[in-house]
């Protein structure tokens, strides 16, 4: 039986990256740090998941000499680039992802419950929510996120740390995810995975996703079948995850 949804946030939920990148980058501004990340170096900065681990990776694989005087900012620096992320996303300059809102509605209306499971800080995971539901009626039932799991994706730790709060089995939940690090740790936690593209992760293998698309599809706006099972109307819909679940238990 289906009991939740797992959903990953940054490049699932919405595509927040390239605030993200915005926000390092006017952190560093902000504390007279010449370092500017273009999209091409931060998608490949991305393979680093946790944004205090990637510019900790970033500052000892580019600015290794002057690591004995940088080491003791970098939380600063992180603090910062939070702080900006959330005035970015309070600006009101992002959505969410086509099928996204539809999905959760379904979801909600039909009993399923519905969780969060990213490697993104809280305050990231709240602004973006907030922003796009409003009035409080944050419909996630879990939020799990940021350092509350002892490791970051591609572990599984995140994922499981959600399961465990839902108290909800693997093999009664899907998760989504738009990363090769997050399809892998939804797989190793045990969960069946839907893959959305994100512009961040264009030139990822979604191997592992039993179905891959270019985004959740609306009806009016059907998406495009990558590889794995296809959906009816290019949408992927509560009623569609429930039918792939019940042939999915009877074995076909
Ligand atoms: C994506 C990440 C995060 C964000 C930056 O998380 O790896 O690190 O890039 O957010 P997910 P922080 O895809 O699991 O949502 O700076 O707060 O880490
Ligand atoms: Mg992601």
């Amino acid at each position: 039986m289906l009991r939740a949804l797992i959903f990953d946030v940054d490049g699932t939920l919405a595509e927040t990256e390239d605030l993200h990148r915005q926000a390092f980058n006017d952190a560093f501004a902000e504390m007279d740090l010449p370092w500017i990340w273009s999209s091409a170096f931060y998608a490949d900065l991305l393979a680093v998941m946790g944004g205090k681990e990637r510019l900790a990776h970033y500052v000892e694989t580019h600015h290794a000499g002057d690591l004995p005087t940088l080491r003791p900012r970098l939380a600063e620096i992180h603090d910062r680039k939070t702080r900006i992320y959330g005035e970015l996303v309070a600006a009101g300059r992002l959505g969410l992802r086509p099928g996204v809102a539809r999905l959760v509605a379904e979801a909600r209306a039909g009993g399923v419950r519905l969780a969060v499971a990213s490697t993104t800080s809280r305050p990231n995971v709240e602004a973006l929510l907030r922003m796009n539901f409003p009035r409080g009626d944050v419909p996630f039932d879990v939020i799990a996120c940021g350092d509350e799991a002892a490791r970051k994706k591609p572990a599984p730790d995140v994922f499981e740390l959600a399961l465990a709060r839902l108290g909800v089995a693997a093999a009664e939940a899907i998760a989504f995810e738009d990363s090769v690090a997050g399809i892998r740790s939804a797989l190793d936690a045990g969960l069946p995975v839907i893959a959305t593209r994100s512009r961040y992760t264009e030139t990822h293998r979604l191997d592992g996703a039993f179905s891959a698309l270019s985004d959740l599809g609306e009806p009016s706006a059907p998406h495009t079948l990558l590889s794995g099972i296809p959906w009816p109307g290019g949408a992927v819909t509560l009623a569609g995850l429930k039918a792939w679940q019940t042939r999915r238990e009877a074995g076909s």
